[in-house]
């Protein structure tokens, strides 16, 4: 064993870390909360009391779930890591890492009373010409400029650790760290530049109207890297901290960070497969943005080869025979590892899907039904989550001093199951209902006995069904959480981190040169958004005044 491996997270970083992941299971509660009450909306059973609208609650929803939760918890887990695999922090990058905190989390309640407000009904996506309150804007600002000012504290102790050790490779979970957080820092940049220059002015009411098509598109050129942002934290997990969980290897260093490198990338150029029905773009582009998100498939399907191989490696080892003899061998009894697997798994039809939604004759198909929402629960909800979950489970108790019991393991992997029985009754059901034409982002609605409509009904209901599941997952999350942060007997949980296979090949230098990678990363950009934005631009419509709809 390494020494890095026996140490624990410094204290100071510790409860930095933790301040991130409160806020996370408050998220988690009352977001979960929401998306129960939508799905009992949408059944048709059930209508919501003291005049909360729909899309009031589904604002609320997605912005405090896919929006907060997932940031505070990337933030935490991130900080977490590089104290642990790069050194404590100096005091100058703790408190940076704390002024970000702060920031995402004064950002995170300006929006909310916005939305709480009902000034703020637009959906999570800033979704030009739906206008919110400024203040909601500003708010969301906030949650972005902090999570840079934190990325600025991983990227100092990046630094600090490079020149303390010249000719080395630099410690994987770190240097995947950075990768995740210069995509965000790059990514983000879009959706700041629309929300300064355009839509800050416009619901400020200084400017009448707002050029739609140009803020969708800086919207996605930051939305489709989003969901790499949630992605990238949970292969961290899957690549470098599983195969030591279940006692195994980590395949190869530089697949891993070839992986990542790809995913810097590939992930930005490629927001356009976000807009295939949106006029004002030419088919040129969305077609070369496709070729491109084809090329970011290329990653996951490396990453999937690595998970496999680290499996049955082990299995191997451990006498297994046969070809699937290896899956027998898997500590199923670990909740830690039973969970984040289980994620892996929901990945396959997940990514699938999105493979679907990337092909540009089934996009017209699937685009603005609830397949979508579908989709996203899949990928988000239910591989990434799960993952998010599988952490909580060591680092919640490491990181405080305790342990996870065997009673607490028995309750996390029930939590874990649960979630998994919800999420397919709930995902499954809005796949299907989305093939048969049911649009997403909509209330409750019998279109006037419409038969089509009649149809998607028993998957609504089913849909209900699945959320009451869900729910019942959270209130379990809760309570282990709150557990393994205050009453679990005090002691030392393990932080997993996998060494690699011996024999394998020496991770060549090259990786940390972010000349190199930034320089490509830019080129790319470059050329996909270039014409497209400059075409907007020029040939730009009227613009449009704002929509309050609710
Ligand atoms: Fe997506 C829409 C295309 C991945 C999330 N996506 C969304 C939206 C969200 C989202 C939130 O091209 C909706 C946004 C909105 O509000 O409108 N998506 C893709 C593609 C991928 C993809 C090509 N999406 C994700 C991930 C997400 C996510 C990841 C969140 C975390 N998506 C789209 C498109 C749209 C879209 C279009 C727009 C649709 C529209 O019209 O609006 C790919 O990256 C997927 C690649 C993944 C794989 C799977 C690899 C499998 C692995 C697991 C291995 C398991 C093992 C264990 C080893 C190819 C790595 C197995 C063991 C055994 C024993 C079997
Ligand atoms: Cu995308």
């Amino acid at each position: 064993m390494n020494i890095q491996a026996k140490l624990k997270v410094d204290a100071r970083d510790g409860k930095l870390a933790m301040a991130h992941f409160y806020v996370f299971i408050v998220a988690l509660a009352i977001g979960g909360l929401a998306g129960l009450l939508q799905t009992l909306v949408r059944s048709g059973k059930f209508e919501l009391p003291f005049g909360i609208g729909y899309y009031q609650l589904l604002t609320l929803h997605g912005v405090v779930l896919a929006l907060v939760m997932t940031t505070f918890f990337i933030m935490g887990f991130l900080h977490a890591v590089v104290s642990k695999t790069a050194g404590a922090y100096t005091n100058r990058q703790r408190t940076l890492a704390w002024i970000g905190f702060a920031l995402l989390t004064i950002g995170t309640i300006l929006a909310a009373i916005m939305i709480l407000l009902n000034e703020a009904s637009v959906l999570y996506t800033f979704y030009a010409p739906l206008q919110a309150h400024a203040v909601f804007y500003i708010g969301l600002t906030l949650v972005i400029v902090g999570s840079w000012v934190g990325s600025a504290a991983v990227f100092m102790k990046y630094g600090q650790w490079r020149k303390a050790n010249p000719g080395q490779t630099s410690p994987l979970l770190t240097f995947m760290a950075v990768i995740t957080l210069m995509m965000w820092d790059i990514a983000t940049i879009g959706v700041a530049t629309t929300v300064l220059f355009q839509i800050l002015p416009w619901s400020l009411g200084l400017v009448e109207t707002i050029n739609v098509g140009l803020s969708r598109t800086l919207f996605w050129y930051f939305g489709h890297p989003l969901v790499y942002f949630w992605l990238l934290p949970a292969y961290m997990v899957w690549y470098a901290i599983i195969p030591k969980i279940i006692g195994g290897k980590i395949f190869s260093d530089s697949l891993a960070r070839l992986s990542f490198v790809l995913l810097l990338f590939f992930s930005i150029p490629v927001g356009i497969h976000h807009q295939l029905v949106e006029p004002g773009i030419d088919p040129a582009w969305k077609f070369i943005q496709v070729v491109l998100t084809f090329l970011v498939v290329i990653p996951s399907l490396m990453t999937a080869f690595s998970l496999f191989a680290t499996f049955e490696n082990y299995g191997r080892s451990q006498g297994a025979k046969g070809l699937f003899g290896w899956f027998k061998k898997l500590p199923w009894g670990d909740a830690r590892f039973t969970i984040t697997f289980i994620g892996m798994l929901g990945f396959i039809p997940g990514g699938a899907g999105g493979i679907v939604n990337a092909s540009h004759q089934m996009n017209a198909l699937v685009h603005n039904t609830i397949w979508i929402t579908g989709h996203f629960h899949m990928t988000v909800a239910f591989a990434v989550i799960l993952t998010f979950y599988g952490v909580a489970y060591w680092l919640i108790p490491h990181l405080t001093g305790r342990i996870l019991t065997k009673k607490m393991n028995k309750l996390a992997m029930i939590q874990g199951i649960t979630w998994t029985i919800g999420m397919i009754f709930m995902s499954s059901s809005m796949h299907i209902e989305g093939l048969l034409g049911a649009p997403r982002r909509s209330a409750f609605s019998d279109y006037g006995g419409a038969a089509q409509a009649a149809e998607w009904i028993p998957y609504q209901i089913a849909q209900a069904v699945g959320g009451s599941i869900l729910f019942i997952s959270i209130i379990l999350m809760v309570y282990v959480f709150i557990n393994l942060a205050f009453f679990a007997p005090k002691g030392e949980q393990e932080f997993p981190i996998g060494e690699v296979a011996k024999g394998a090949e020496k991770t060549p230098l090259v990786f940390d040169n972010w000349k190199l990678w930034l320089g490509i990363s830019v080129v790319l950009i470059i050329f996909a958004y270039t014409l497209p934005l400059v075409d907007l631009i020029q040939n730009a419509p009227p613009g449009s005044k704002g929509f309050k709809l609710w």
